[in-house]
């Protein structure tokens, strides 16, 4: 079952030891604050030097690159959108950066994988109501896809961590 394969813990999402961390970017993917700023120290200049090269990522889509000095072989990077009230299309672009990060996982061959709480920082979306797109967008996704074999959320925040556990249950 879908749910089998997903779980949820409190931490710090750079020490995961996962095939791929997605990482809660801006459009440049040239690095910022929060848990960008976290991955980017934790991996080292490499990661900048190759995202240099992709030329940026649009709202609700990811890209992937290596992992560089952290324990996970890869980061996604996706750009999630900036919360203006809940009438621009911010719940689509949520759940967009979801599947397209599960997508890019797959033609990666990532089998295991970790999220942060996309756009719940600096970019205001509502943790509520992100933890629901977030957990319903994985378990559809989970659902028709079996190589994934394990989706973890990866929440900093004691409340983050509570509002999974109970979409979880
Ligand atoms: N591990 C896991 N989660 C973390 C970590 C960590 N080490 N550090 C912070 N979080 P945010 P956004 C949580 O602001 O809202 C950046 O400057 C944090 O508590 O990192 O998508 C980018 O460059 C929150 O729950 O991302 C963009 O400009 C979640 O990560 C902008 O911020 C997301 O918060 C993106 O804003």
């Amino acid at each position: 079952m879908e749910i089998d394969r997903i779980s949820v813990l409190q931490g710090d999402i750079t020490k995961q030891k996962v095939d791929a961390i997605v990482n809660a970017a801006n459009s440049s993917l040239l690095g910022g604050g929060g848990v960008d700023g976290a991955i980017h120290r934790a991996a080292g200049r490499g990661l900048l030097d190759e995202c240099r090269t992709l030329g940026g990522c649009s709202t609700g889509d990811a890209k992937i690159t290596k992992g560089y000095r952290l324990p996970a072989k890869h980061v996604i990077h996706t750009v999630g959108p900036v919360w203006g009230g809940g009438m621009r299309g911010e719940d689509d672009s949520l759940a967009s950066c979801y599947r397209r990060s599960l997508e890019v996982a797959v033609e990666n061959g990532v089998k295991t994988i970790a999220f942060p709480c996309v756009s719940t920082g600096v970019y205001g979306f509502p943790q509520e109501r992100a933890a629901e797109i977030a957990v319903r967008e994985v378990r559809e996704f989970l659902g028709k896809n079996q190589s994934i074999e394990k989706v973890v959320f990866v929440c900093f925040l004691g409340r983050d961590f509570q509002l999974y556990s109970e979409l979880l249950k």
